[in-house]
């Protein structure tokens, strides 16, 4: 299997890459084909029909030098392997120095990503967790290694997360909540959208605040609204809308190093194609606010959105 190039731009050696956009068909089936695994795929093909140019930052597609990954292949002894194969080819791939860009794939990958930007730097840093869903079981349906695991096992790491969206989590995923002191860490939906929506977005400030210098974003889709995003595998009213995840996104990369990121659980739905698009325009958008910096933050006070 193999993709074409993200947005069809020539791809440069892993070696020249500024960006390194590495595509994980990985879902909870472990085989190629359905759900999650689909999701690259689908982010690639949107991709070849987007515009280049960048009408909010005014710069092109080309001016950055992007490697397009072979898509990661599948390790069919188990999920546990799965995730130490990402994390060696992640090392492998952001050794050359590019800005990694991982494309799911469910939720999982995350763990091996972090583990390897861990691997790769002394530097702390930061989890910036865009989702619906808390994520913090211990197991689930009998792995660890489960997308609903996957904050429990980044918890594990000591790696400090911010959590923006969260909407869905189990009395006992509270519990834990509770027990760790986690609450501060919260950004629960059902504060922020409808803030959000009244123009009010301190909780942006509080966002960022809580932020190391060094952050890695990881956004599963399921984060904003089913409305905007409805190829997700498991859909929760209340998301985000996309120019509040834009806005946030914005602020962070304006005062922030960000280290990496990845976007997951995209699980595409036939003769649907917007989700598919959305997610390639975010990659296009991660890319432009992380070289090409971003608009003055007063332009949007006064201006919106
Ligand atoms: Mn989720």
């Amino acid at each position: 299997m193999s993709f074409a190039p993200f947005a069809g731009v020539d791809s440069v050696s892993l070696q020249q890459a500024q960006v390194v956009v590495m595509p994980v068909p990985y879902g909870a089936t472990l085989c190629y084909g359905t759900g999650a695994a689909r999701g690259p795929e689908a982010i690639v093909a949107a991709s070849m029909q987007m515009e280049w140019f960048d009408e909010e930052l005014l710069w092109d597609l080309s001016a950055v030098a992007i490697h397009t990954t072979e898509p990661l292949e599948v390790d069919l002894s188990g999920p546990e392997a799965m995730i130490r194969a990402i994390q060696h080819r992640a090392q492998q791939y952001g050794a050359h120095g590019g800005w990694l860009i991982a494309l799911g794939g469910e939720h999982s990958i995350t763990t091996g990503l972090v583990r390897a930007r861990q691997s790769m730097s002394p530097e702390p840093f930061s989890l910036l967790q865009i989702d619906a869903h808390a994520d913090l079981r211990d197991s689930y349906q009998g792995t660890p290694w489960s997308h609903a695991c996957v904050m429990r096992r980044i918890f594990d790491l000591a790696i400090p997360c911010v959590r923006v969206g969260i909407r869905s989590l189990s009395h006992e995923e509270w519990q834990f909540v509770d027990q760790q002191r986690l609450h501060d860490s919260f950004f629960w939906a059902h504060q922020i959208v409808p803030a959000s929506r009244e123009g009010r977005y301190d909780w942006i400030d509080r966002v960022v605040e809580q932020l190391l210098p060094s952050v890695y974003i990881t956004i599963d889709l399921d984060g904003l609204d089913p409305s905007v995003v409805p190829a997700v595998g498991t859909p929760e009213p209340g998301g985000l809308d996309y120019y509040t995840l834009l806005r946030l996104l914005r602020q962070v990369f304006r005062s922030r190093h960000v280290v990496g990121c990845d976007i997951t659980e995209l699980s595409p739905i036939a003769g649907q194609p917007a989700s598919d698009f959305l997610a390639a325009k975010l990659v296009h958008k991660l890319m432009g606010y992380q070289y090409f910096g971003v608009v003055p933050v007063d332009l949007y006070e006064r201006n919106g959105p």
